[in-house]
C-alpha cells in the first residue's frame, strides 16, 4: 500500500506578496511624505555580494535626494505605479485565483512626518479601498506595517529606531490603522524581516552610519525599540479586533556546518541561534542568553525602560512570519572554504547548490528543514510571506516570457514545503514573492524579476508598465485552482 500523497489544507491560504515601497510609486502624492526608501539611489551593483552598499546613504546623499524632486535615479519613488494601476493589477491576481494578497502600509503615507499629531485622511482613505476591493473578490489581506519605508522625518530629527520617541510615534501609527482596518485586514505583520535591522541598519533602523560611531552597539539599541513598538502593535491589535492575528517576520537564513567537524556544527549553530533570537523575542517574550553574551562580549549597552519586560512577555506573536530565499553555510574558519557564496549575508559557498543570477544558493529541502525546525521550536502557525526566485526573464518577440526557471523554483520549494506539512508542520498560508515584477529592495533594480506577471519597465525607469502575465502565472493558477495538487502535473 503505497503512503498517501501529502496534501495541503483546504484553508491553506495561497498568495502573492509586495511591499509598498517596492510597488505603490505616488512617492509625493496623496498627502505622503518622504520616506526613507525614496532617498535610496539607484546604483549599478559592481557585486552583489556585499549589499552595505547599495543601501547604505550619507548625509549629504540624504540632502542630495531631499533636494530632488523628481523620480528619475530613485526607482522606489516610482515602483512599478501600483498606487494608480491597483484595481486592474487586482484583477489579474483575482484571475490568479488568489486567496492572499500581503502587502504593506506605506507608513509615511498616515503620517507623512512620523510625528504629526493628524494622520492624512487621504493615505487611509487609499488603503481602505485597496482592502475592500480585496474583500470583495475573496482575497485575505495580509499587512505588514513596517516594511523598510519609515519618515524620512523620523530618520532625519529623531535618528530613526535608535531614538526612544520613535515607538511612541509607532504606536500612534499601528493604533490609526489597526483601528481604521479592523474588520478588513486580520492578518498583520509588524516589521519585515526584523533581523535587517542588524545587517542593513538604514533600511532596517533608519540609522545613518558615522565614521568611528558603533554601529552595532546603535542597530541593537534599535531593535529594541521596534521590539517595545512590535509588542505595542500586537497588544493594541487583540484590543481593536478580536479576529486579528499579528506575526512577526524574519529573514529566515538556515544556516549548515560546512563540515562534521565540531567547530563547524558550533559555528553553524551560532548562526542559527542568532538568526532566531529575533523570533525568540517576538515568540518566547524575552533575550535569549546567547545574544546577552553577545551583548556583554561586544560591550553593547542596550537601554531598556522600566516595563519592557513585562510588555515583551505579555504581548508575544501569534504566529511566525518569515521569508524564505536560500540557505547558508558557516564554517569556524571561513578562509579554509574558499569564497562567499555571493549570498545576501554572507558565509560561505555550498558546492551542493545551484545559485541564482544574483548569487543567492536554491535549496528547496531547506525550507523543509526551516519548517520543521520553527515548528519544533515554537509550536505556533507558520506562514511562508516571502519565497521567490529573482531572476532575468527573457521576453520572446511574441511578448511572451516562458519563466521556466521560476515555475521549476516554486514549485521544488512548495512540494518540500508539502512534505513538511505531512510531517506535522502547522503552515497558515504562501504568499509567494512576488505578484509582479516589482522594484528590487536590495538593488533597486527591474531586472531582478520576480514576478508571475512581467512588467515593462527596466532598471532606469523606462517602459510602459503594460503588465503581461508570464507562463508561471497560469502553472500557478493550476496549482491554486487544484490546492496544491497540479505540482504533480508533467
Ligand atoms: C526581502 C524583502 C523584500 C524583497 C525580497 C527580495 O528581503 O523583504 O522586500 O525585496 O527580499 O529581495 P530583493 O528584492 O533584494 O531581490
Amino acid at each position: 500500500m503505497p503512503p498517501p500523497t501529502p496534501t495541503f489544507p483546504d484553508d491553506f491560504l495561497w498568495g502573492v506578496a509586495i511591499a509598498a515601497n517596492q510597488a505603490e510609486g505616488a512617492f509625493d502624492e496623496g498627502g505622503k511624505g518622504l520616506s526613507q526608501a525614496d532617498v535610496i539611489p539607484h546604483r549599478t551593483p559592481s557585486d552583489y555580494s556585499d549589499l552595505g552598499h547599495l543601501l547604505r546613504v550619507s548625509e549629504a546623499e540624504i540632502a542630495d535626494a531631499v533636494a530632488e524632486r523628481g523620480t528619475r535615479g530613485y526607482p522606489k519613488r516610482y515602483g512599478v505605479d501600483f498606487y494608480h494601476r491597483w484595481e486592474s493589477d487586482l484583477e489579474l491576481f483575482a484571475e490568479l485565483g488568489i486567496e492572499a494578497f500581503r502587502t504593506s502600509i506605506a507608513w509615511s503615507r498616515i503620517f507623512p512626518n512620523g510625528d504629526d499629531q493628524q494622520p492624512n485622511e487621504e493615505g487611509l482613505d487609499f488603503y481602505e479601498r485597496l482592502f475592500t476591493r480585496l474583500r470583495e473578490l475573496g482575497i485575505e489581506p495580509v499587512v505588514t506595517l513596517s516594511h523598510y519605508e519609515m519618515p524620512l522625518h523620523l530618520v532625519t530629527a529623531y535618528g530613526g529606531w535608535e531614538h526612544r520617541e520613535v515607538v511612541s510615534f509607532f504606536e500612534r501609527y499601528a493604533d490609526t490603522v489597526l483601528t481604521r482596518f479592523a474588520g478588513l485586514v486580520d492578518y498583520w505583520l509588524t516589521f519585515n524581516e526584523i533581523n535587517s535591522t542588524l545587517f542593513e541598519p538604514f533600511t532596517g533602523g533608519g540609522i545613518i552610519e558615522r565614521e568611528g560611531e558603533n554601529t552595532r552597539q546603535r542597530a541593537f539599541q534599535a531593535l529594541h525599540h521596534q521590539f517595545v513598538a512590535s509588542a505595542l502593535a500586537t497588544k493594541r491589535a487583540h484590543e481593536v479586533s478580536p479576529s486579528a492575528r499579528v506575526g512577526c517576520m524574519l529573514a529566515r537564513t538556515a544556516f549548515y556546518p560546512a563540515t562534521c567537524a565540531p567547530e563547524d556544527v558550533l559555528a553553524a549553530q551560532r548562526e542559527n541561534e542568532m538568526n532566531l533570537s529575533f523570533t525568540d523575542v517576538h515568540v518566547r517574550g524575552e533575550y535569549p542568553g546567547l545574544v546577552r553574551r553577545h551583548w556583554a562580549e561586544q560591550g553593547i549597552e542596550v537601554t531598556m525602560e522600566p516595563g519592557d519586560a513585562d510588555l515583551l512577555r505579555e504581548h508575544t506573536v501569534d504566529f511566525v512570519g518569515f521569508s524564505y530565499y536560500m540557505s547558508l553555510v558557516a564554517a569556524a574558519d571561513p578562509a579554509e572554504h574558499g569564497t562567499t557564496g555571493g549570498n545576501l549575508l554572507g558565509g560561505v559557498s555550498n558546492p551542493y547548490l545551484e545559485a541564482s543570477e544574483w548569487g543567492w544558493q536554491i535549496d528547496p529541502k531547506g525550507l523543509r528543514y526551516t519548517l520543521r525546525d520553527l515548528w519544533s521550536r515554537y509550536q505556533l502557525p507558520l506562514f511562508i510571506v516571502e519565497n521567490g526566485l529573482g531572476a532575468v526573464d527573457v521576453v520572446a518577440t511574441d511578448g511572451t516570457v516562458h519563466d521556466d526557471d521560476r515555475i521549476a523554483y516554486h514549485r521544488a520549494h512548495l512540494v518540500e514545503l508539502r512534505e513538511a506539512i505531512a510531517d506535522g508542520v502547522e503552515v497558515l498560508g504562501y504568499t509567494a514573492w512576488s505578484g509582479l515584477d516589482i522594484v528590487s529592495f536590495s538593488t533597486s533594480q527591474m531586472s531582478k524579476r520576480y514576478g508571475f506577471i512581467h512588467v515593462d519597465q527596466d532598471d532606469v525607469g523606462d517602459g510602459r508598465l503594460v503588465r503581461t502575465p508570464k507562463k508561471s502565472f497560469g502553472w500557478y493558477r493550476r496549482v491554486i485552482a487544484s490546492n496544491g495538487e497540479a505540482l504533480d502535473e508533467r
